[in-house]
């Protein structure tokens, strides 16, 4: 069976609950492909997840931004997957350059919580990508082999996990990937995973493409053979969001 398309909002730290309900009924008007075809997940910061999912419509999924690495305690301002798991959250974003580069995750911190997440029944967004700098030095594959690797070691069930390449030099800048980068790393990524997870894996896991896609970049890196959908940020809150869901087909 083929990958479906997958495509996420990713809302970071942005929006009031005015404007939340503004973004749910848009979202709740548009038309879009089945969720046979697509799947789509939006993610509001943690203090609007109840409001998201009690109005955001039935086939449309909502994921929390982040969770603490384990079993909920003495950790004050973290979220647990336990918790997310009892407001009825079945996603969660983890590892997003944003974490990883501004809060110091590594790559062993990011992949114990994506063991952690599924071990609780949650799905996962691992994000992954390299900086300009790893970029320009050419370090590209190493570093998103790196980040792969650290999940990889640590879990042996793909099955709920997406894997978001988002290049840290194309997030929020308004800098896209040009469609035949993102399907290089695409590509070497999906080949990373035949040779040290599986063919299975390899072939059966999303590998999503994020930062910069609006509107009208999201047709062209659509159709990329091994570009399985997106994760958007700044777009996701914009009416656009609904074309870019259409992109699925
Ligand atoms: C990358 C992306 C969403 P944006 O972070 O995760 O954000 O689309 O604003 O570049």
């Amino acid at each position: 069976m083929g990958r479906r398309f997958f495509v996420g909002g990713n809302w970071k730290c942005n929006g009031t609950s005015e404007e939340v309900k503004k973004i749910v009924s848009t979202l709740n008007d548009g038309q879009v492909p089945s969720s046979d075809v697509v799947e789509v997940v939006i993610s509001p910061p943690y203090v609007f997840l109840p409001l998201v999912k009690s109005s955001l419509r039935p086939d449309f999924h909502v994921a929390a931004q982040n969770c603490w690495v384990k079993k909920g305690g003495a950790f004050t301002g973290e979220v647990s997957a336990e918790m997310l798991k009892n407001i009825d959250i079945h996603w969660v974003i983890l590892g997003h350059s944003e974490r990883r580069l501004l809060l110091g995750e590594s790559n062993e911190f990011v992949g114990d919580k994506v063991a952690y997440a599924l071990s609780q029944g949650l799905k996962v967004i691992a994000c992954v990508g390299e900086t300009l700098e790893q970029r320009e030095s050419g370090a590209t594959m190493d570093v998103v082999a790196a980040q792969t690797k650290a999940i990889a070691e640590r879990i042996s069930d793909w099955t709920n996990v997406v894997v978001a390449y988002e290049p840290v030099w194309a997030i929020g800048t308004g800098k896209v990937a040009t469609p035949a980068q993102a399907q290089e790393v695409h590509f070497a990524l999906r080949k990373w995973l035949e040779t040290n997870v599986s063919a299975q894996v390899a072939e059966s896991t999303r590998i999503i493409y994020g930062g910069s896609v609006n509107g009208a970049n999201c047709k062209e890196l659509a159709a990329q053979p091994d570009v399985d959908g997106f994760l958007v940020g700044g777009a996701s809150l914009k009416a656009e969001f609904v074309d870019i869901i259409k992109s699925a087909t």
